[in-house]
């Protein structure tokens, strides 16, 4: 009975030394081989965060350079939030994927991003933190896929320096640039367009020879994933056939 006991024990003893809890600080590589810092926001929902939450302390090396991609799960957490700080200072990054489940960037989480040229934001995310983008100088185009746009920054501070809002180009969904105009934080830039998704039927911010087949694909009949018949239909006649077909391919022969 005793041994029976003891045995229970030890193996309550070994699930909870290996379920993790909320709060929780673990690393895992992104697919370019970088270790990045993430905690724990839900053990129960499998959710996580990028980087520590804490002020000032990023989610990777600083150091790092190149591009780099959040990944959408980590060690089976879904990435749900960007962390305070968590690519801080990161000046050497130059391109930064973030993943479609994310819904919330926090307060400084780009801040001095300086070698990044562009940032795509994904549609759910549902809020974004004072001087999350701020000192990013070398931004010259923002893509915000977000439809229906809130107030971003804070009543101390915008999300983007006014270089950026100057001079860079902001992005957004077919038929919302008025939305964007009239909402704080977004209003600051000069320059408002809607995102040109002529061709790119997957969505993926570029036209070329996957488009060309996804397209062909939906002409014959099967029903391609994520496929959007409104960029297919280039010459906009409300449907899609060898016509547009011809028009995404002499768009991928042209290099645009
Ligand atoms: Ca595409
Ligand atoms: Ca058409």
């Amino acid at each position: 009975m005793k041994k029976h006991l003891f045995l229970a024990v030890a193996a309550l003893l070994t699930t909870l030394s290996t379920q993790a809890a909320d709060d929780d600080i673990f690393t895992a590589n992104t697919v370019e081989g970088v270790e990045m810092t993430f905690k724990v926001l839900s053990e129960e929902a499998k959710t996580c965060e990028v980087g520590t939450g804490s002020l000032h302390s990023p989610s990777i090396s600083t150091s790092e350079e190149g591009e780099i991609t959040i990944p959408e799960a980590a060690n089976g957490y879904t990435v749900t939030s960007i962390g305070e700080s968590a690519f801080q200072g990161c000046t050497g990054l130059t391109s930064i994927t973030i993943p479609e489940g994310v819904t919330r960037i926090y307060n400084l989480a780009f801040y001095g991003c300086t070698g990044l040229t562009s940032v795509t934001i994904p549609e759910g995310v549902t809020r974004i933190g004072e001087l999350a983008f701020y000192f990013c100088r070398g931004l010259t185009k923002i893509t915000s896929k977000i439809a229906e746009p809130f107030a971003i920054g804070g009543y101390y501070s915008n999300c983007f320096s006014s270089t950026t809002t100057d001079k860079a180009t902001l992005y957004v969904p077919k038929g919302t640039v008025e939305k964007y105009k009239a909402t704080d934080g977004w209003k600051e830039f000069k320059t408002i367009l809607e995102i040109d998704d002529t061709g790119d039927v997957n969505s993926d911010g570029k036209v070329d020879i996957t488009d060309v087949t996804l397209t062909i694909s939906h002409i014959l009949g099967q029903k391609p994933e994520g496929f959007s018949t409104e960029a297919a239909d280039v010459n906009d006649d409300g449907k899609v056939d060898v016509t547009d077909v011809t028009t995404i391919i002499d768009i991928v022969l042209s290099g645009k």
